[in-house]
């Protein structure tokens, strides 16, 4: 089990609130909570957002491992209320519901959702004791650990960007080519982070498409981590790869069913001649790359390049025209149950993105650099940038 930078999250999407405790946060990394609200208001955001997005304004309460705005080296917890649990207090009640409250049970599985799969396999015949925990909720307590990772990560000159590539089919002219710092300013300005603005206009009206249908939509988020030092990760032990770790980051997002890195697919499909990016002398010294088909990775270890993955989000579950399904209490074909749902929440996976690419380098930069506190980690990482420095 390794010691650096592991954690859990815990709490379901009508509960009280989730929580999550980091262990192996260094002493002396400077936190504050509204280090961490800023990525929480921005997961809150994007077109086609829901309903439960009006309610919620999260923000996280750091219960443990920091005092005077500097981690102690404990397990440092996190919490985040759901205000919406106001609405749901009898039927997400710990003890007994409130007498007389209605015991309104969910029973029509949602194709693509847990709701089936999950009930089958936990014996729960009410189907909110599966969708509470599966929803999309949990991530906002991902993005909060990330707040961590990233606040570490930015210690040492790494910082993460996303922007939207697709939606709906909908996606980013090719001929596109702008530096990362102008994706992210465009990303960060627009309503469905596309750096693209024709494609922009495009993805808004098949969104509105979508909704006037009672419809859903998926798509394609980008993310990219700037000021990787060489060498995060390993090519020695199949779990050290850093595309391996990557990929089963990003596809533990709920919705996402594809990763790739780099060139991804389209690697596959030219020969290495267009794909492998050749190794030239940097006048500055050391060495610099023709392209970053690699996405930054080589051997699953991080090559100093940009480290790019891309993620496919399916379209959401819920859909207000509902598919077929069968009850599970009586067997009846029936309509899917319709919950509250966003109809396109591709925006907001992209910072889930960003926060499971950090929260993987953090945890890779401490496998090498590690220490006890941030002063050792600066010692150990520069004594290495030194030696590669002579290279
Ligand atoms: C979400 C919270 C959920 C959903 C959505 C995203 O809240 P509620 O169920 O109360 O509307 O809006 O989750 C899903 C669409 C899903 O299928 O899981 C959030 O906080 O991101």
């Amino acid at each position: 089990m390794s010691l650096v930078f592991r954690f859990l999250t815990a709490g379901e999407s009508h509960g009280e609130a989730l929580v999550a405790v980091i262990d192996g946060v260094p002493a002396g990394l400077p936190l504050a909570e509204s280090h961490i609200n800023e990525d929480l208001a921005r997961r809150q955001r994007g077109y086609g957002r829901g309903g439960r997005m009006k309610i919620e304004r999260d923000q996280v309460h750091i219960l443990s491992g920091v005092r005077w705005g500097q981690a102690l080296g404990s397990p440092v917890t996190l919490q985040i209320a759901n205000r919406d649990w106001e609405n749901w207090k009898s039927t997400m009640a710990v003890g007994e519901p409130e007498p007389g409250a209605a015991r309104k049970e969910v029973t029509r599985p949602r194709p693509g959702h847990a709701d089936l799969a999950g009930a089958m396999k936990y014996g729960h015949r009410d189907i909110r004791n599966v969708l509470e925990r599966s929803s999309a909720r949990e991530t906002t307590a991902r993005v909060a650990v990330a707040g961590v990772a990233k606040r570490l990560l930015a210690e040492f000159g790494i910082t993460i960007l996303s922007h939207v590539t697709e939606i709906g089919g909908v996606h980013i002219s090719p001929e596109l080519d702008l530096a990362w710092e102008e994706i992210r300013r465009r990303a960060e300005a627009s309503e469905v982070r596309c750096a693209d603005p024709p494609a922009e206009a495009a993805m808004i009206g098949a969104i509105d498409d979508a909704r006037a249908k009672g419809d859903t939509l998926g798509g394609v988020f980008e993310v990219v981590a700037l000021g990787c030092p060489v060498g995060l990760g390993s090519y020695v032990q199949w779990d050290r790869r850093l595309d391996g770790r990557l990929a089963q980051a990003f596809c533990s997002i709920q919705a996402i069913k594809g990763c790739e890195l780099g060139l991804g697919f389209e690697s596959a499909r030219r020969p290495g001649s267009a794909v492998h990016d050749e190794i030239l002398l940097d006048p500055g010294g050391g060495f610099r790359r023709s392209t970053n088909n690699a996405g930054g990775l080589e051997g699953g270890v991080t090559n100093g390049q940009p480290v790019i993955a891309r993620a496919a989000m399916k379209p959401l579950s819920t859909l207000r025209t509902p598919l077929r399904s069968v009850d599970l209490a009586t067997k009846e074909p029936v309509e899917a149950v319709v919950e509250r749902s966003d109809v396109c929440a591709v925006p907001a996976a992209g910072i889930v993105g960003e926060a499971m690419m950090a929260i993987v380098l953090a945890h890779a930069f401490l496998e090498k650099f590690g220490g006890d506190s941030l002063d050792e980690i600066r010692r150990n990482h520069a004594a290495y940038q030194d030696a590669l420095g002579k290279w």
